[in-house]
């Protein structure tokens, strides 16, 4: 990878390959300008002037020879994306017409762009932080609304300045620390071990924060998993094909008709949801199909993020139901319990079913009704907290800033129980020193090359 030999000037497709109205042609770097100047020409063949972010019509040439008609700009370093000389030219939308206008370049002394090397280029001319260059990744290689939203607050900097915030106050602690060690003749503790702690506290739980918000990326970006569970009967399948709004699965008032575990998936504000149909839970089955849907329904639940347990209102507790309690009883947080056949006279009351299992939420249903699946939908939003996602929300976006900010706070931990324990300033002050190398890290302050290959290699060329 050539990533380090910034002297060169760069190109890439901006754009997607395929055939499509406009395609874009990026070019970066110190001879941008002049390389573009020698092969852009009027109608007749007379040169045309760059100047600073105007936008020009004419022709791109080979010689004497036209290659295409196109509308370019050249936007003059430090204020662009590189921080470099760009030039963007706007061609028609034809790879081989690409072709020929990047070959023309690459003979004028321009190089292809490596895979994310413009945004390489961007974070070493500090136009972004490392936080912030992975966001660009990330951005472009969402595939839910909601991911969209949170990759670009990190652009815009959320994650970078919750780190820079983290950084500060412990710089500060560290300030104190070494400060204590320079003069220690003057015999003053700067600040009591509690006042230590009190500090070292606040800055641990601003990491756990980061921490959790984790589990919210994965969630947007892998989608919902939501499983339907309840005893045969109780209408699941019915549920399942509600919120679809087709029949997806067979219905049937025969016990039983669900054998296997479906799976679908819809978008609901800007999330998907993966729903999985599962076959009844009772206690006596001598089908063998049936017995092993049943040990599939199992699975669904212990790796499910939402589970819909759908109870017939129109019957009467029986063992089943126990059953499916006792399956649920460490996953209360996670159940949302729908009272289905609300049409019906009803003999379950919401009071008997929480003598067995003491839910936190709950809906009345009735898909003869037509109860709006809104209604189950915005309960998941609710319960899974993704009402609050906004401009400000910070979250990690990957494994590689996550890693990281789990080594930070064990890290703290440490430093937490050294200072609990007493352990000299000297001790303390190292210990919180290496944790500012680690944060570091996050915004890619001296990052070591091999790992900057590795992040910006992720990146598709022309980014
Ligand atoms: N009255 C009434 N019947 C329902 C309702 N939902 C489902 N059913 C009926 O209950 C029976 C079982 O439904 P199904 O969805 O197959 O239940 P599953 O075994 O839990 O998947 C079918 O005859 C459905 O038409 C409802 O809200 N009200
Ligand atoms: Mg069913």
């Amino acid at each position: 990878m050539n990533l380090f030999k910034q002297e060169d000037t760069i190109a890439a497709l901006a754009t997607g390959s395929a055939k499509s109205a406009l395609s874009v042609i990026r070019i970066s770097g110190a001879s941008a300008k002049q390389i573009v100047s020698s092969v852009f020409f009027t109608k007749n063949n007379k040169k045309i002037e760059l100047l600073d972010r105007k936008v020009l019509h004419g022709y791109i040439c080979n010689g004497l020879k036209k290659i295409d008609e196109v509308i370019l700009y050249y936007m003059q370093a430090p204020h662009t994306y590189t921080g470099e000389d760009t030039v963007e030219i706007s061609c028609h939308g034809n790879p081989l017409i690409v072709e020929q206008v990047t070959e023309l370049l690459f003979s004028k002394g321009v190089r292809l762009a490596e895979r994310g090397e413009f945004t390489y280029r961007a974070y070493m001319n500090n136009k972004l932080d490392l936080s912030e260059a992975e966001a660009v990744n990330d951005l472009i290689n969402s595939n839910s609304s909601k991911t969209a939203e949170l990759a670009l607050n990190s652009l815009q900097g959320s994650l970078s300045s919750q780190i820079k915030k983290i950084k500060q106050d412990l710089t500060e602690l560290f300030a104190y620390l070494e400060a204590s060690l320079d003069y220690p003749e003057e015999d003053i503790d700067f600040l009591t071990r509690k006042e230590k702690k009190e500090k070292m506290q606040k800055i641990i739980s601003q990491v756990e924060n980061l921490v959790s918000s984790y589990s919210l990326t994965k969630l947007v970006a892998n989608g919902i998993k939501i499983s339907i569970v309840g005893k045969p009967n109780a209408g699941k399948s019915s549920i399942l094909n509600t919120i679809l709004g087709y029949q997806r699965a067979i219905v049937t008032d025969i016990a039983g008709t669900t054998t296997d575990t479906i799976e679908e998936q819809i978008e609901y504000k800007g999330i998907s949801f993966i729903i999985s149909d599962t076959a009844g839970i009772r206690n006596h089955t001598n089908n063998t199909i049936e017995k092993i849907g049943q040990d599939r329904s199992r699975q669904s639940v212990n790796t499910a993020d939402i589970i819909l347990w759908v109870t017939d209102g129109s019957t009467l507790l029986d063992d089943n139901d126990k059953q499916i309690a006792d399956l649920l009883k460490d996953k209360k947080d996670k159940t949302i319990v729908i009272l289905n056949k609300s049409d019906l006279k009803q003999n379950l009351s919401v009071e008997e079913l929480k003598n067995i299992f003491d839910f936190s939420s709950y809906i009345n249903f009735s898909t003869i009704n037509k109860t709006p699946v809104e209604n189950i939908l915005n309960k998941i939003y609710e319960l899974l907290n993704l009402n609050n996602i906004d401009q400000e929300t910070t979250v990690l976006l990957n494994a590689r800033q996550y890693n990281l900010i789990l080594n930070i706070k064990e890290n703290l931990l440490k430093v937490l129980s050294l200072i609990d324990k007493g352990d000299s300033d000297e001790i303390v002050s190292f210990e919180t020193n290496n944790v500012l190398l680690l944060l570091n890290d996050v915004l890619g302050i001296d990052t070591k090359e091999d790992i900057l290959h590795s992040i910006f290699s992720k990146f598709c060329v022309g980014k």
